[in-house]
């Protein structure tokens, strides 16, 4: 199971398969913007900028932590990263294990060139911290790829559906501890998409990570994914039990606020269209995040990349106008949400 016939496979199932869960929802549906018939603002003067990391962005827009490590991981990234650069969205590269690993795919994570002013952030399995990655390794993956922070996931229940997966994810708190105060750029955590509550966000907000990426349940499930890739019968079936698991992505970030904690939050987890992102926003989330939602896209050209980006900021600017906010901090406050 080399590392890069894994990301081949990860990228041709999230393309052709059907990878989401049953009788799981992100959630958003559940609340409802209450329309402003009377906005009195500009449509053309909404704006939206924001800040996230000490940085100034021009979206609340993130693309979520994908690929790196393989053939088409090359153009894929290419593709995303200048899409990402024209339109300043914030673009996460997938785990970045590979680039330690070996150097035959190195390039495909060293997209900097095409985007030099956009935030880049590296992507590794926390648990690769129990597995030989320490404080030096992200060093050196922070080199290598340039990138602006460093996000880890955490996956426990792929990882047992994988083959040869690492599953000892004993102490991984006082290494990511350990890590954030070593490491000279921010350090987050995310899921890949069975989210993460508020008291889980807690304990790693008390260790100083700078952000949380919540990957919520309700879009791609990793239990699915990885129950395609499997040859193990028994795997197959178990995987087959968790296709409901997980935290729907609106009660991540509703739960992390409810917690008090005071970290930036991605929502991301089954992320569509940008009225979803307008109620993430206004719940309590600072960006937000879409993966496997823009993979064909990806796979395409930046200009196809291009067409899906611009329909998020239609939208979300057209929420935006619905609700009467012209501005992202307007949106968070707003008090037009049931
Ligand atoms: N998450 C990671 O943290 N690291 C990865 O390397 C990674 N690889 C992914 C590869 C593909 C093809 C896709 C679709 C997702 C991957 N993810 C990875 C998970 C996403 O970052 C995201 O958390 C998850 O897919 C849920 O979001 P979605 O429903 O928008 O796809």
């Amino acid at each position: 199971d080399s590392i890069n016939k894994r990301k081949s496979e990860h990228i041709r199932i999230n393309l052709n398969e059907k990878v989401t869960g049953e009788n799981i929802t992100t959630g958003f549906e559940k609340f409802r913007f209450i329309h402003n018939a009377l906005p009195e603002i500009d449509f053309d003067e909404i704006k939206l900028n924001t800040a996230f990391l000490n940085r100034e962005l021009r979206t609340p827009f993130l693309i979520s932590s994908m690929t790196g490590g393989a053939e088409l991981a090359e153009t894929i990234n290419r593709n995303l990263a200048t899409a990402a650069e024209e339109k300043g969205w914030t673009f996460a590269l997938g785990s970045t294990r590979a680039l330690i690993e070996s150097k035959e795919y190195r390039p495909s994570f060293q997209v900097r060139k095409y985007a030099p002013n956009t935030m880049v952030i590296a992507n590794l399995g926390a648990v690769q911290l129990n597995y030989g990655f320490s404080v030096d390794e992200c060093k050196q993956i922070i080199d290598i790829t340039d990138a602006d922070a460093l996000v880890l996931h955490l996956n426990s229940i792929q990882e047992v559906v994988q083959a040869d997966g690492n599953t000892n994810f004993k102490s991984l708190l006082v290494k990511i501890e350990k890590l954030c105060q070593q490491l000279e750029v921010p350090v987050g955590v995310k899921e890949v998409g069975w989210g993460i509550d508020g008291s889980i966000a807690k304990k790693l907000g008390d260790v100083g990570i700078a952000f949380l990426d919540v990957a919520g349940a309700g879009g791609t499930s990793w239990s699915q994914v990885e129950k395609l890739r499997s040859n193990q019968p028994i795997k197959k079936v178990a995987a087959e039990a968790f296709t409901e698991w997980g935290i729907p992505t609106a009660d991540c970030v509703v739960s992390i606020r409810e917690e008090k904690v005071n970290q930036p939050i991605v929502a991301s987890g089954g992320m569509t269209n940008g009225v979803q992102a307008a109620k993430a926003i206004a719940l309590g989330a600072d960006l937000v995040g879409f993966g496997r939602s823009i993979l064909k896209e990806a796979t395409h050209s930046v200009e196809s990349l291009l067409e899906v980006f611009e329909t998020r900021e239609l939208e979300l600017r057209m929420a935006m106008f619905g609700i009467g906010t012209s501005t992202i901090s307007e949106l968070k406050d707003t008090n037009r949400i049931s």
